[in-house]
């Protein structure tokens, strides 16, 4: 039986080996799921850059470029950290560079990974098949919020252990606890949700129906994969 593993927060990477691992990075509070859904409406590439200038140099060449800092669109690009910002039909077929305050930090310190995938309730089912298929050893890597564990990643996080019990082996505490926790609250998230941080921080900023957005289960089937440095749709 293969292992699954969750680290709460990237702080904690450096306490894991990722080579020859599948990781699943989530940011669900919205990074994981803007990708998710971008991809899904026909972006065809995404850079996640973890500076900013990094991020303007991609857009000084020409590419459309996202940059987001503690819930707010940074002035001077193209785009914010909304999903709905990711549907317009204008946007299909072209590559977007995005930095974000947690999640493309997040997948910048899971590379080493044999293969890193991007996670998120809109397509769990997803990526729950993907992992099962895969014969490896799977990290969960939660963005957390500036190096400290958040709520809404770890209920992700419990959410697909939930699914893949029986076929992989919890190899850590932050598992049984992710697990737990998703026990508690399944039959509603926003129960326990409704109290941390960054729903009141979303909240406050006018970002409601983008919390509710990120909620649902399963309205994608694609998966986001990082192909040098690059997300595109994973390949069958
Ligand atoms: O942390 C991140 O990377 C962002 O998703 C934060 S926010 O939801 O845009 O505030």
């Amino acid at each position: 039986m293969q292992n699954i593993e969750v680290c709460l927060t990237p702080e904690l990477l450096h306490l894991t080996s990722l080579e020859e691992k599948v990781v699943v990075v989530a940011d669900i509070l919205r990074a994981s799921s803007c990708m998710v859904t971008a991809i899904a409406h026909g972006v065809e590439k995404i850079i996640p850059v973890a500076k900013i200038e990094e991020c303007r140099a991609l857009q000084m060449q020409g590419f459309l470029a996202a940059a987001e800092r503690d819930g707010k669109k940074i002035q001077g690009f193209d785009l914010d950290n909304s999903p709905f910002s990711y549907m317009q039909p204008s946007l299909a077929g072209k590559t977007i560079a995005i930095t974000t305050t947690n999640g493309t930090q997040a997948i910048a310190m899971s590379k080493n990974a044999h293969q890193v995938i991007i996670g998120a309730f809109l397509n769990k089912t997803a990526i729950v098949k993907h992992i099962l298929s895969q014969n490896r050893d799977v990290v969960i890597v939660c963005a957390g919020w500036k190096g400290k564990v958040n709520l809404e990643d770890t209920l992700f996080a419990g959410a697909v252990l939930t699914a893949v019990m029986g076929h992989f082996h919890f190899e850590n505490d932050a598992a049984l606890l992710a697990y737990c926790t998703y026990q508690y609250s399944k039959h509603d998230l926003l129960v326990l949700l409704a109290n941390s941080s960054h729903f009141h921080r979303l909240n406050k900023l006018g970002h409601s129906e983008d919390i509710f957005f990120c909620l649902s289960e399963d309205k994608y089937d694609v998966i986001p994969a990082l192909y040098d440095n690059v997300l595109m749709k994973l390949q069958p």
